[in-house]
């Protein structure tokens, strides 16, 4: 068996367990499940032991809202939502060694034994402080419990903990006239104890364990880490006031539950114990039906892949969980004092969808339990474009225009003609048998010498998480394949030398065979397909690079396609159901539109924006809404067509003040070359007006 590096004997693989009030959607994919499978598939093929963990969050407040909203119970809720993401993932090929759930026995068990542990060590502090406390429900309120205005956008629907609107995490005290959701009343303050965990009393031994001992760790989660630890960690509670969870196990808590992020992550073990019994009780079964004594070398040990010291743990999660994985959890373990510390914690940042963050409550995803209906059998599409387009450095946009595009462009043009053009030539010239290899040209030496590198390449992407990267050059084996097919021609040599045609086919089959073999991780359906139509069955890391894999006088399976092109209408059709909810979300929602995606500060310092003065203005002939304006802008005196003739009357706008886009590339609009934009605001109803300044600045002032 091969080993991870001489530190490590077994890798420990968890992805973070979604929350089971909504279904999964392509951002959890491209951020978590797809990642991981691949990294767990490829150790996998390594021979090496991983076991890969998963399951559902069932706890926290979110769920008993859904729960109260639709009149049913918590545990309907995360009922339904457990077995609708558990069979997507298990369509989706998100290839679990067990998906578990936060509801279970052993989960509970678990997390509370590990309460007990470190309440029993004294690692707690007890805090008594004042909290929101609705006086009708007799209960005290979670910060989700607690809606109000927001201060910083007014939108009045905001939660306790964050302002869906604008981004902004909030406290519940923050808000401007605090609601009960639960009552509607105006909450009060009351007394409630609860327990802490120190994490500045383990802030030394992390800042040494992060900061020093894991400087390889992604920029992104290294950063962030970096960042909450130079602000000082501070003692965080870890109960909560809520009916809905696992119990807090001592004496004065009734009434109490652990906050959802103490018990979530205790999770990840806890399935590991679940994964571990139903093994082993399926060895025992197999060995007593063999009449066999219990041989203990197969069975395994839960612990082992907890607390062995050449045990690597590696969590994969989005980027708004790193605190929770990098700080919160490990000072947990750390305090509980016989678990090891994650190795690494390869978190990516967020997917949005057609240039808008992905929303569960505002229903502005894609489903996966739909997209596996919508585009039944195609899940390597999904798979390939969310790898290809993964948000592994920076937030990274989904449209279906992108996924169309990388299909036909991409595994249709690319993957899958090069398969096709090898299969069918071969039918044609040798009966479908792979033919023998003759004697090797240069370029043939060449390509077999460039086909023995590419497992390297991708292996040594995989280990350092660069998944965009790994995919990539599996797609360049398949370009390296065609442009071999492309240069030799073996359909002009076939009437006068047969024979080469033979060896430049033989290299062909021998690049199929290959891209069967690194492809699994990603594509593992259509890997699989391909494995078929070539008839061979490795499913071995090592066995890739070899130009050997098929043996002369095989037959092959042909007939069957890897890919199909996707046409305009399917493309259409998702498209319009975005649309759809865009504008049932427009009516449910009011004023303020949602917050776009993040930019960087170097995406804003490109605008060059100046004030100006409008000097001549007029309609443009046969059109409604369009004024030519000529704008003085300090810089110059130049055209302008905008989009304001709804609101205003071009008399009455001669001599306003402006602030105006300068460097916007020049747009012919109807016939007029447009220099630039005027900047408006627009409110809910669609009314417009100018960007002010506050002061009579000349023309041409910057605006920064
Ligand atoms: N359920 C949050 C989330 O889905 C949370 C992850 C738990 S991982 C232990 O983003
Ligand atoms: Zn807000």
């Amino acid at each position: 068996m091969e080993q991870t590096s001489n530190k490590f004997k077994r890798t420990t693989v968890t992805s973070a367990l979604p929350y089971a009030n909504g279904p999964v959607h392509i951002g959890h994919l491209a951020g978590v499940y797809i990642p991981a499978d691949i990294y767990v598939r490829y150790l996998r093929m390594k021979g090496e032991d991983v076991v890969f963990i998963g399951g559902s969050d069932e706890h926290g407040v979110p769920i008993t809202i859904k729960a109260r909203n639709e009149g049913i119970s918590p545990q309907q809720v995360v009922d339904k939502y457990h077995n609708i993401i558990k069979k997507s993932f298990e369509e989706f090929g998100i290839s679990f060694d067990i998906y578990s759930r936060t509801s279970s026995k052993t989960h509970h068990e678990t997390a509370s034994e590990f309460f007990k542990t470190l309440y029993d060590k004294g690692e707690f502090i007890v805090k008594t402080s004042e909290q929101l406390y609705d006086e009708v429900e007799k209960q005290f309120l979670a910060d989700r419990y607690v809606t109000g205005t927001c201060p910083h956008c007014n939108n009045d629907k905001a939660y306790g903990d964050q302002c869906e609107k604008c981004g902004t995490s909030l406290n519940a005290t923050d808000l401007i006239n605090p609601r009960s959701a639960l009552s509607g009343n105006v909450p009060v303050m009351k007394e409630t104890k609860h327990w802490y965990l120190p994490l500045d009393k383990y802030e030394n031994r992390l800042k040494q364990w992060i900061l020093e001992e894991h400087k390889e760790w992604k920029p992104n989660v290294y950063g962030q880490c970096k960042s909450w630890i130079d602000q000082g960690l501070q003692p965080r509670a870890v109960t909560r006031d809520l009916y809905w969870g696992v119990k807090v196990p001592v004496e004065g808590a009734e009434g109490k539950v652990l906050y959802v992020w103490f018990d979530a992550p205790i999770g990840y073990i806890s399935a590991t114990k679940e994964w571990a019994e139903k093994k082993n009780s399926e060895f025992r079964r197999f060995d007593s039906a063999q009449h066999k004594s219990q041989n203990s070398e197969k069975y395994v040990n839960w612990e082992t892949y907890w607390k062995s010291k050449d045990t690597r743990l590696i969590h994969f999660i989005g980027k708004d969980n790193i605190v929770f994985h990098c700080i919160i959890f490990p000072a947990m373990l750390h305090a509980e004092g016989s678990y090891i510390l994650p190795d690494n914690v390869p978190a990516n940042e967020f997917l949005n969808l057609e240039g808008d963050k992905i929303s569960t409550s505002r229903n502005w995803a894609v489903w996966l339990h739909e997209y596996l209906i919508d585009f039944k059998g195609k899940q390597d599409v999904l798979r390939y474009v969310l790898t290809a387009n993964a948000p592994e450095t920076k937030d990274n946009d989904f449209t279906w225009k992108d996924f169309q595009t990388k299909n036909n462009s991409e595994l249709v043009a690319i993957l899958g003609n090069f398969v096709n053009r090898s299969l069918v030539l071969t039918q044609k010239y040798f009966d479908g048998k792979v033919p023998e290899l003759n004697d090797l040209t240069d370029t043939d030496k060449q390509t077999i010498a460039d086909i023995a590198v590419f497992p390297q390449k991708i292996a040594s992407a995989l280990d350092v998480f660069k998944f965009r990267e790994a995919l990539s050059e599996v797609m360049n084996l398949a370009r390296l394949g065609n442009k071999y097919l492309a240069d030799s021609e073996p359909w002009k040599l076939f009437a006068t030398n047969p024979e080469r045609v033979k060896t430049i086919l033989n290299i062909s089959l021998q690049i199929c065979a290959n891209l069967a073999i690194v492809m699994e991780p990603f594509l593992p359906f259509s890997s699989a397909t391909l494995k078929k139509m070539l008839q061979f069955d490795v499913n071995n890391w090592a066995a890739a690079g070899s130009s050997t894999i098929l043996a002369p006088g095989s037959k092959l399976n042909t007939g069957e396609m890897l890919f199909e092109k996707i046409e305009d209408d399917a493309i259409v059709a998702q498209v319009e159901k975005l649309n759809n909810t865009k504008e049932q979300n427009a009516m449910t929602e009011t004023s303020v539109a949602p917050a776009k995606p993040d930019i960087t500060y170097e995406d804003f310092a490109k605008l060059d924006i100046r004030t100006g003065t409008i000097l001549t203005a007029e309609r443009v002939p046969k059109t409604d809404k369009l004024l030519k304006l000529t704008v003085d802008t300090g810089i110059d005196q130049r055209t302008v067509v905008s989009g304001i003739a709804a609101n205003y009357d071009p008399e009455k706008i001669i001599g306003q003040k402006v602030t105006i886009l300068v460097n916007l590339q020049p747009k012919m609009l109807r016939g007029i070359q447009s220099q630039g934009m005027i900047l408006m605001a627009e409110n809910s109803k669609g009314e417009l007006c100018f960007v002010q300044q506050e002061k009579d600045f000349e023309n041409g002032a910057m605006v920064k």
